[in-house]
C-alpha cells in the first residue's frame, strides 16, 4: 500500500513535470487553451493490493549425517526355566554285550602283557648270565666268536643289532668286562678319510680311549678299531679277527 501512495506521487509529479516542459517549450503557454479553468480534480482511489507471488523453487536437500551407534543397554533378567527335554531313547541290549565284550577282551589282553613281561625277564636273565652287559639303555652280548670287521658287523645286523659302540666310559667299562683276557672290535673306523674315525652313521667319534700312541695306523694299513683286556683301544687291520659283540 505504501509503494502505491508513493507512485501515485509519482505519477502526479511528473504529470506536473511535463506540463511545466511543454510551457517552456512555447506550443502550449497555457493549458487552459481550450477549456476553460476550474479546480483540479481529486486524487484517484489507492490501487488494488498486490497478489501473493509464485511459489518458489524446491530448495536443496539437507545434509545428512548419521549419528554413532549408542552404548549396548543392560542386559534383561534371565528368563524363565524351559521346559524339561523329552528323555533318550532306552540303549539296546546289543550295544551293552558289545561293552562286554570288548573289556572281555582288555582282560586278556592284560592277562598276555603280563605272560610275555615274565618271559622277557627269564631271556634277560639268560642273556646277563651268559656274559651280556647291560648298562644304561643298553645291552652289550657276544657269542663268543670272533671274525674281521665286515663280518662281525653282517652278524649283529643279521640279529637287528649293531657292532659295539661304547659312547661312554661307563659303555666302555661294560665291554671290557666282555672282552676279559680278549679284544674285541668296535664299530668304529677310518675307512673312508685316513686318521678321521667316525662311527657307524659317519658321524665323527665323540668318546675315546686311545691306548698311548694310537691310532698310529700300523703299515698304513690299520682303519678298524678294538678294545683291549684293559679297556684301552688300538686301531688295527681290518682283516683281522677279533671278538665281536654286539649292542641291542
Ligand atoms: C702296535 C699297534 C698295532 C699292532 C702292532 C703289532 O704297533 O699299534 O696296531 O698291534 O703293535
Ligand atoms: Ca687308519
Ligand atoms: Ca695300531
Amino acid at each position: 500500500m505504501y509503494l502505491l501512495k508513493l507512485f501515485n506521487i509519482l505519477v502526479v509529479g511528473m504529470s506536473l513535470a511535463l506540463a511545466s516542459v511543454s510551457d517552456q517549450r512555447g506550443h502550449e503557454v497555457n493549458t487552459c487553451t481550450v477549456m476553460a479553468c476550474g479546480n483540479p480534480g481529486l486524487n484517484g482511489l489507492p490501487g488494488r493490493d498486490g497478489r501473493d507471488g509464485s511459489k518458489g523453487e524446491k530448495g536443496e536437500p539437507g545434509i545428512s549425517v548419521k549419528g554413532q551407534q549408542g552404548f549396548p543397554g543392560k542386559a534383561g533378567p534371565p528368563g524363565p526355566k524351559g521346559d524339561q527335554g523329552i528323555p533318550g531313547l532306552k540303549g539296546q541290549k546289543g550295544e551293552q554285550t558289545a561293552v562286554d565284550a570288548v573289556q572281555r577282551q582288555i582282560t586278556a589282553l592284560e592277562k598276555s602283557i603280563q605272560t610275555l613281561q615274565a618271559e622277557l625277564g627269564k631271556y634277560k636273565k639268560v642273556l646277563l648270565l651268559q656274559g651280556a652287559m647291560k648298562v644304561g639303555g643298553k645291552i652289550f652280548v657276544s657269542s663268543g666268536r670272533e671274525d674281521t670287521y665286515s663280518k662281525g658287523k653282517i652278524l649283529c645286523a643279521k640279529e637287528g643289532a649293531a657292532l659295539a659302540s661304547p659312547r661312554n666310559a661307563a659303555e666302555n667299562a661294560a665291554l671290557q668286562a666282555i672282552v676279559k683276557s680278549s679284544h674285541a672290535f668296535l664299530d668304529i673306523n677310518d675307512q673312508q678319510t685316513e686318521g678321521r674315525f667316525v662311527y657307524l652313521n659317519g658321524e665323527p667319534i665323540t668318546y675315546t680311549n686311545w691306548k698311548s700312541g694310537e691310532p698310529n695306523d700300523h703299515n698304513k694299513n690299520e682303519d678298524c678299531v678294538i678294545i683291549v683286556s684293559n679297556g684301552l683301544w688300538n686301531d688295527l687291520n681290518c682283516q683281522q679277527n677279533s671278538l665281536i659283540i654286539c649292542e641291542v
